[in-house]
């Protein structure tokens, strides 16, 4: 496909950087997405690109969270619309009340309309944001755009690849943030009530089989909730990311680099 050989070792990953591409040319994602992709990739690279037990800490966390809160939110930019939008439908149609909101950073109401098609095309049933109407407070750029029936009364919102000043501006206006992120330093994962260090399709496979299988158990909500240290489970990635290299430096051969994905 695209003209790669299935036999490169780095085949998915090329696969994935194509499309991508495409989606960049028919305007779902942003030039701007292309690079933050890259920069996930790097960090997965590091982390071995398979989910480490502190990403699936959180992820049962953040199932739990998801479970015990009035009003979730998912929000979705560009590049969460081009990666998942399948698995953003599944989890939502595993959790009814969980809200689906269109949030961009280079918002044109053409983009907004695009991530919601495709969030519709994937089996979402309810879309917010398109044409959202109030503002969040301390929050300047397009992203200050929220549904008055969404992100501005939710209690807890899922934010995937965000940017720091969003996730800061919801944490400060009480909501409960939990965001998904490869980069454990990224102002994101740092102002995170619950920072999933994880690839993004990884993290909500993860997050709706733990919706899944937590949904009979509401005993056990507030103890994993109550357990669940966010920024404790960041600083086990960095160390896992140390650990990592320093094995890979010393020439471990249990220690390979990632190689066929
Ligand atoms: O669609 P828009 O207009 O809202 O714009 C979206 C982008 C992605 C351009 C915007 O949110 C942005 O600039 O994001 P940042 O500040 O580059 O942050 C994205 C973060 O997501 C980075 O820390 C990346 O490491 C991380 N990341 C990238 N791809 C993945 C990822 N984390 C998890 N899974 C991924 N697949």
């Amino acid at each position: 496909m695209y003209g790669i050989p299935a036999s490169h070792p780095r085949y998915r990953s090329l696969l994935l950087r194509a499309h991508m591409a495409e989606e960049m040319e028919r305007g779902l994602i942003v030039p701007e997405g292309l690079i933050a992709h890259g920069r996930g990739e790097a960090f997965d690279y590091i982390i071995g690109e398979k989910t480490m037990p502190f990403a699936a800490k959180a992820e049962r966390a953040a199932a739990a969270h998801l479970l015990l809160a009035k009003c979730p939110v998912i929000s979705v930019n560009g590049n969460v619309a081009a990666l998942a939008s399948k698995e953003v439908a599944t989890l939502a149609s595993s959790l009814p009340s969980l809200k689906v909101e269109v949030n961009l950073f280079h918002r044109t109401p053409a983009r907004a309309e695009l991530v919601a098609d495709r969030l519709r095309s994937a089996g979402v049933r309810e879309i917010l944001g398109v044409h959202p109407t109030v503002r969040l407070r301390g929050l300047p750029s397009d992203r200050g755009w929220v549904d008055q029936n969404g992100i501005l009364v939710a209690d807890t919102v899922l934010v995937p690849l965000e940017d720091g000043d969003r996730a800061k501006a919801l944490a400060s206006s009480g909501k409960f943030v939990i965001a998904v992120d490869l980069n454990p330093l990224s102002r994101t994962a740092r102002a995170a009530d619950l920072p999933i260090i994880d690839e993004l399709k990884r993290a909500l496979v993860r997050v709706n089989s733990s919706v899944i299988s937590l949904k009979r158990r509401r005993s056990a909500w507030a103890r994993i909730v109550e357990t669940t240290d966010g920024q404790e489970l960041r600083r086990q990635a960095l160390a896992h990311m140390a650990d990592r290299l320093k094995r890979l430096a010393r020439g471990s051969s249990q220690e390979q680099p990632p190689r066929a994905r």
